[in-house]
């Protein structure tokens, strides 16, 4: 007993439901006693909880997942690993599809979580050499998508600039055969405009830093970002801890392996190069105000094998369809310019579009045979700058989407299924961040709609008519703050073109000059309710990740930031309905039928109702009666250990039952 009790003091306790009390000093103070000895993982149940190091463990090493290879959740430590080996081995025995939700701020680690878990099944799957193929192409669709993808900004050096949701393909002998990716929104203002202290996608920096000689000497470049306007905004264009020369090499290999060939690579960093050379396009103005190309400009030679004169007519003319004629309609500089960046924004997104659609060839799985799925979604974290805009927005409101979807599928499903089941029932308070989903996207109501009808109206419509329409709709709604009213608070006082909106996660102060995209917006919202009914058809598991603090720091665990994390995760709330609740549950029928052969009353038939013969099963398997509750259809069991226990058994007879031979008295 001391000992047990010597190990818990020394490095906590490695599931939050067996924590003696369910305080948030609790709480933190077994989350920081772990982290202290690198101990990133703790489970809440079966929810995994992970605390970003910022250094490497060696904990992901080919040793570690034999370990977890088939063994139950609770025997070994928690690991990101035992989530990804009880996912799989679920959807093996229960033949159904499933999903692993990764949340979590910007920079709190979801992307090496997703990257952990989709190595764990490479290595743990049974293999064969065609297999092996599928697997390297799904693997390496990692770095090539990073590259294009993922930029440094401030909050994270390598973060997510789009949504990725992958969906790994097992057949039904759980060889890994195949996957498919959908992407969501990338970050596409980043490619012509980086804040201070942040940088344009990585993929610009890889080339000009990496390229071969003759590829720069090929494409017009020359080996140095500081000539290109679109890779100095930030004024951080190299920075020690990323090694740009390194990456490129990776990503060619990378492009390799899924089969881009040499023609389409070449083709796909022309266009790379294009974007840079577009971006130093210059604008004089003639006496007029009209933009005109400046003289000195070299770079249209370089671009995109596009045809010079009309380019350079498309960037300083907008064409007017009137009747049967043309009508051109010069430019101003300003004007010239946003067309110029915008040429750049679509032909990067188009870019990255073609990449994901080739990746998906590659690892698509043709063979017609049923398959179950594991998918894994990895999204932009909840971020806030000092300059939040559209991009923002919408990165934002996706993480009150996944936020809700949780809140749906634990807190909210969960504690009306004890009900609908008659299950004797603390009702546990939570928050319920419906009410900012709805702020958003409601119907003919929400921020969104506001937009569309905004951008329809006939009229001189403005980011400030917008805001003042916002304004006289939202006015009152307890989580949008009005720089009329934020001056009346105590609060930071708000510009005249920004509004506020209290998400779940924090306070957000949204710019809206040069807003208003309500085509991709649109889109975006009905993309996400895609997704959302994408995951409500799977079984889901959790990982919620926190970052420990905001300088990146390995080994500094700031307690408030990580306070402010637990609290908006639903942490507190998640452990205590996990802890006066159950933690599986099973269809009287569907349990019966599994473990009927334990039991000589069950095997090989029972003739009663299904939840007498679950009774009569589980008193023979001796379950005390604080271990389980029989609800109106479903068996409901408190903690794994007991399922596991059963299913060992399961696991020993199945052998004796293969042979025939079996009777339920030889194996208990
Ligand atoms: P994110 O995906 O959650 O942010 P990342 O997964 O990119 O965050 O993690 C940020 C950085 O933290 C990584 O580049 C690593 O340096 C470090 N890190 C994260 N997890 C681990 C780990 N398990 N072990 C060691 N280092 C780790 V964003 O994409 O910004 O929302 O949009
Ligand atoms: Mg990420």
């Amino acid at each position: 007993m001391e000992g047990a009790l010597t190990a818990r003091d020394r490095v906590g306790i490695q599931d939050f439901v067996l924590l003696d009390e369910t305080t948030e000093a609790a709480f933190l103070s077994n989350l920081k006693k772990r982290f202290s000895k690198d101990l990133i993982y703790t489970y809440i149940g079966t929810l995994l909880v992970s605390v970003n190091p910022y250094k490497e463990l060696d904990i992901y090493n080919m040793k570690q997942m034999d370990l977890y290879m088939g063994v139950n959740f609770f025997e070994l430590p928690p690991h990101i690993y035992a989530l990804a080996d009880n996912a799989y081995h679920t959807m093996l025995t229960e033949f159904n599809n499933h999903f692993i939700l990764i949340s979590g701020e910007s920079g709190a680690g979801k992307t090496e979580a997703s990257k952990k878990i989709l190595q764990y099944y490479a290595v743990s799957c049974p293999s064969t050499t065609l297999l092996n193929t599928v697997r390297d192409k799904m693997l390496m669709s990692n770095p090539v998508l990073e590259a294009f993808g993922n930029a440094k900004t401030l909050k994270n050096y390598n973060s997510s600039r789009f949504g990725k949701y992958m969906d790994i393909q097992f057949d039904s002998q759980g060889d890994a055969v195949g996957g498919h990716i959908l992407n969501y929104m990338l970050e596409k203002s980043r490619v012509v405009h980086q804040n201070h202290g942040e940088r344009n996608f990585h993929i610009f920096y890889q080339l000009v830093e990496g390229g071969e000689e003759d590829l720069l000497h090929q494409l017009g470049l020359e080996r140095d970002c500081q000539q290109y306007n679109y890779l100095t905004q930030g004024e951080c264009a190299i920075v020690s801890s990323i090694n740009d020369r390194n990456d490129w090499k990776t990503v060619k290999n990378a492009l390799q392996i899924i089969n881009i060939d040499e023609i389409n690579t070449n083709h796909l960093f022309g266009t790379v190069a294009s974007v840079l050379h577009l971006g130093n396009v210059q604008f004089d103005s003639d006496s007029k105000g009209h933009a005109l190309l400046n003289s000195n400009n070299s770079e249209l030679r370089w671009l995109l094998g596009v045809d010079a004169h009309r380019l350079q007519e498309g960037l300083t003319y907008r064409k007017i369809e009137a009747q049967k004629d043309q009508v051109l309609s010069p430019f101003t500089i300003d004007h010239a310019i946003y067309a110029r960046d915008a040429l750049a924004k679509a032909i990067y997104g188009q870019t990255f579009t073609w990449l994901v659609n080739r990746i998906n060839e590659s690892i698509e799985n043709k063979d017609s045979s049923r398959k179950t799925v594991i998918g894994l979604l990895d999204i932009y974290g909840f971020e806030v700058f000092y300059v939040n805009s559209f991009e923002q927005f919408c990165i934002n409101y996706c993480n009150e989407k996944l936020q809700q979807l949780f809140i749906q599928l634990t807190l909210k499903a969960e504690q009306e299924e004890y009900q609908a089941e008659d299950i004797e029932w603390e009702p546990v308070q939570f928050f319920n961040n419906k009410i900012i989903c709805d702020l958003v996207e409601e119907k003919h109501r929400g921020i969104i709609s506001i937009l569309d009808e905004e951008c329809l109206r006939p009229g001189d419509v403005t980011d400030l008519t917008f805001l003042e329409r916002l304004e006289e709709k939202m006015g009152n709604h307890p989580h949008f703050v009005t720089h009329k009213l934020a001056d009346k608070m105590t609060r930071k006082t708000l510009e005249r073109g920004d509004f506020r909106l209290l998400h779940y996660a924090g306070e957000v102060t949204y710019c809206v000059v040069g807003k208003r995209n309500h085509n991709v917006v649109t889109q975006f919202k009905s993309s996400l309710l895609k997704l959302t009914e994408i995951l409500m058809a799977k079984e889901a598991w959790y990982i919620r990740c926190l970052k420990s603090n905001e300088s990146k720091q390995p080994g500094q665990f700031d307690e408030a930031l990580i306070r402010h994390q637990v609290k908006y995760l639903g942490l507190m709330e998640h452990l205590r309905v996990r802890r006066a609740g159950f933690a599986y549950r099973r269809k009287y029928e569907v349990f019966l039928k599994r473990y009927k052969p334990l039991c000589p009353a069950t095997w090989p038939h029972w003739r009663g109702v299904p939840a007498d013969g679950v009774e009569v099963l589980v008193q023979h398997l001796g379950y005390l009666p604080h271990e389980y509750k029989m609800g109106r259809t479903k068996i409901f069991i408190r903690h794994p250990r007991t399922l596991f226990a059963t299913e060992d058994a399961f696991e020993k007879c199945k052998h004796e039952l293969v042979k025939g031979n079996y009777t339920p008295s030889i194996i208990l």
